[in-house]
């Protein structure tokens, strides 16, 4: 069986992979359409196919070193092989995706086991952080943990509401600080609650932040610094929200938040959208920061743990026409 069949048999029994391949449709038909009308007649690694497929990756939002690197592996696998043919070529072209992204393996999200786990949330504007840190709640809640949240984005008018809405439709508490106040300062009367009352998660939503790093990196320090006097360990994850849809530019994002504060992954939102998703080969590739989740809506259910195969498969359904 082929590595591609594989990949379709095991996402056929995945349960959200009608979403996962309406978010992916825009890069589906970039790299389907452009590549398989290489398939009839099919010439090896012709310079043509070579620069349609750089296109359609990074149309794809892969990025140019990366599919650099995606073409440089497949050309290697390629070498030994007399005349392969279309579907073992893209076979190959999908393994060189699959190893790009697991050349460093994702640490497992561990939960501090003497006491509260502090989850940061940051981000640049209406990534989706509240969203995210509303469906994250809940996912800690169902799996019986205890879990609150703090609303240390004062800076937004209504920011506040809207995540205390969250809680308590989710009914979890939520720790909120007035307009206008240090959120740092929100942040330590949400530590102190998580301490007196027992809490296992405490995810903390930030403000949007535009990408000026100066202010960045002093806010987030800071807020590393009280939450640290608080709580050993803490923050125990600190998670770049990601908008998939915003392109190439979520790799500029990552890069200054990396910059800034100790980024300990990802999440992905929107990816019911019209994402191209190549962005988190990119990310995986040059900074190594893996992708905890991703979200398919905007629904508190609407959040699932990240899952390679489903990825790579959406990413490239339809390349090839008999995959079965
Ligand atoms: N389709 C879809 N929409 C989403 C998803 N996540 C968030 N949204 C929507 O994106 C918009 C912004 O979400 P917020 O959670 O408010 O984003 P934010 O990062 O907290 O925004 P600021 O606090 O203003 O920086 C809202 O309309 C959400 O419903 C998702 O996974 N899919
Ligand atoms: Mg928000």
């Amino acid at each position: 069986m082929s590595f591609f069949s594989k990949l379709k048999e095991q996402f056929s029994r995945k349960e959200d992979r009608d979403k996962y391949l309406s978010g992916f449709s825009k890069t589906k038909e970039s790299l389907a359409r452009k590549l398989s009308r290489f398939a009839f007649g099919f010439k090896g690694l012709t310079d043509e196919f070579l620069e349609e497929l750089m296109i359609s990756l990074l149309e794809s939002d892969v990025g140019v070193e990366t599919a650099d690197r995606i073409l440089e592996s497949l050309k290697e696998k390629t070498r030994s092989l007399d005349h392969p043919d279309y579907d073992t070529v893209i076979d190959l072209l999908v393994e060189s995706m699959m190893e790009l992204y697991q050349q460093t393996e994702d640490p497992v999200i561990t939960l501090n086991e003497e006491g509260c786990t502090v989850i940061l949330l940051v981000g640049v504007n209406g990534s989706g952080k509240t969203t995210t840190c509303a469906k994250l709640a809940k996912k800690y809640r169902d799996e019986g943990k205890k879990v609150a949240v703090v609303a240390a984005d004062t800076f937004r008018a209504g920011a506040v509401d809207q995540l205390k809405r969250w809680a308590d439709r989710l009914m979890i508490p939520c720790v909120a600080g007035k307009e206008k106040r240090d959120p740092s300062s929100v942040l330590v009367d949400g530590c102190r609650y998580a301490k007196e009352n027992g809490i296992e998660v405490l995810l903390c939503d930030t403000a949007g932040r535009l990408q000026n790093k100066a202010n960045l990196m002093s806010e987030l320090a800071k807020m590393r610094r009280v939450i640290q006097k608080e709580i050993k360990g803490a923050p125990h994850h600190v998670w770049l929200i990601l908008d998939a849809t915003t392109g190439q530019n979520g790799m500029t994002q990552a890069r200054l938040f990396q910059e800034s504060t100790q980024l300990t992954g990802l999440i992905l939102t929107k990816m019911d959208g019209t994402a191209r998703g190549g962005i988190i080969l990119a990310i995986k590739d040059s900074l190594h920061l893996p992708v905890y989740f991703i979200g398919l809506g905007e629904h508190e259910e609407d959040l699932r743990p990240f899952d390679l195969e489903s990825y790579l498969y959406s990413m490239t359904e339809g390349i090839v026409h008999d995959a079965g």
